[in-house]
Order: structure tokens, then sequence, then C-alpha cells
């Protein structure tokens, strides 16, 4: 059985969704993370980082949703193809997910909504990044049905988590229409319903 410590978070519901387009079975571990519980004790045992996500794949721990996605595509040779150009393509948008938007929105969320003072160059620069990265994912987007091309990947899935997330980092639809395809599309496969739904769960949910 598959572990995945989480919480209701843009980078935690990577890990249920793809695990749930792959089939998988897995437990869910809450890490409440508006507790601190990401920097206990036990936890940091798990991954001293202190950030969830994190699989526990038999003897393997593997934290960084990036790493993890990987290892599940591999793992099983689903959503990330063989063929060594769409693969390239594939992880070349996972990384600007992982480098680029998911930095950018984290911190443009925080500057706008949790900064205890406002920082107007703050706000300003990572609010400017943050719609950068929109507007050339908006774009790609309007080439290509997925991130990679014609098949859904990894590289959808970790863009979703923080487009899933996109009012905290301040970014809308409104003049995007292929990113508001895109997100559609993704919103209405069965599989990441039910990975939504079992993140959203961990915010209400107590660990047995
Ligand atoms: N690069 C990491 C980022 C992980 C991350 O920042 N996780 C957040 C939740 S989305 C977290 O654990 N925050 C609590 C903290 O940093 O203490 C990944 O992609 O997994």
């Amino acid at each position: 059985m598959l572990t995945v410590y989480a919480f209701s978070t843009p980078n935690s519901v990577k890990i249920p969704i793809a695990l749930e387009e792959i089939g998988l079975a897995y437990h869910l571990h809450r890490v409440d993370i508006r507790q601190g519980e990401q920097k206990s004790t036990d936890f940091l045992a798990l991954n001293p980082n202190g950030k969830v996500p994190l699989l526990v794949d038999g003897d393997l721990r593997i934290a960084e949703s990036g790493a993890i996605l990987m290892h599940l595509a591999e793992r099983t040779g689903r959503l990330l193809s063989t063929e060594p150009a769409k693969r390239t393509k594939t992880i070349e948008w996972l990384f600007v997910q992982l480098s680029g938007t998911g930095p950018a929105f984290g911190q443009s969320g925080y500057w706008q909504k949790l900064a205890p003072n406002r920082n107007e160059p703050a706000i300003a620069r990572y609010q400017a990044e943050a719609n950068r990265l929109a507007v050339l994912i908006d774009a790609h987007l309007g080439a290509n049905e997925w991130f990679a091309g014609d098949e859904m990947t990894i590289a959808d899935i970790a863009h979703f988590g923080w487009f899933w997330r996109r009012e905290f980092a301040g970014i809308t639809f409104d003049t995007r229409a292929n990113l508001a395809r895109w997100y559609t599309a993704m919103e209405r496969r069965p599989a990441v319903q039910r990975g939504i739904a079992a993140t959203l769960s961990l915010a209400e949910a107590t660990n047995e």
C-alpha cells in the first residue's frame, strides 16, 4: 500500500490526482500544516525538509511533488510517454511548474494575502511573474491540447495544483480562454474529481 502524507494544498493535490488517474490504491495521511504538523519530530523523521506532499512506497520515502509524479509514472508506465521527444517535453513543462509557476504563485499569494506587512515591490514582482507565466501557458495551450501535446501527462497534473488555487495567487482565466479550456478538461475527468475530493477531505478529517 502506498501512503501519501498531504494536506489540502496545491502541491498535495497533484498526488491523489495522479494515483486516481493511474488506478493505484493509496492511503492518505493528513499532515495539518495549519497546526505546523509538517515540522513535528515524527514528520521530520520521514521528510527532513518538513513539507508535504510525501509518498511512502515500501522502503522508499519520496519528497517533492515532481519527484513523486515521476516515480509514479515510471513505476507504472503511465502519464509519461516513453517516446523520447514527448517524454522530454513532459519533463520540460513539469520543470516549468516546479521551478516557475509553483514558486511564483505561492509568493504572489503570500505577499498579497498572508504577509504581516504590505510590501508593494514584493506584490508587484510576484504578481507580474505569476501573470507572465499565465500568459505563456495560455499561449502554449492555444497550440497544444495538453502541456506535452496530445496526451494528458504528469505536466498537466503538476500545473493543475496551482491553477486549482489560482485565486490565492490573484490569477484569473478572464482573458485566458486556452487556459480555461484546459482547466475545464482536467476538472471534468472523474479521476481528477476523486483526487480533489480526497484532498479536500484532509482539511476536515482527523487521522485514525
Ligand atoms: N517543491 C515542493 C514544495 C512543497 C511545499 O511547499 N509544500 C507546502 C504545501 S503546498 C508546505 O508543506 N508548506 C508548509 C511549509 O513550508 O512549512 C513540492 O513541489 O513538493
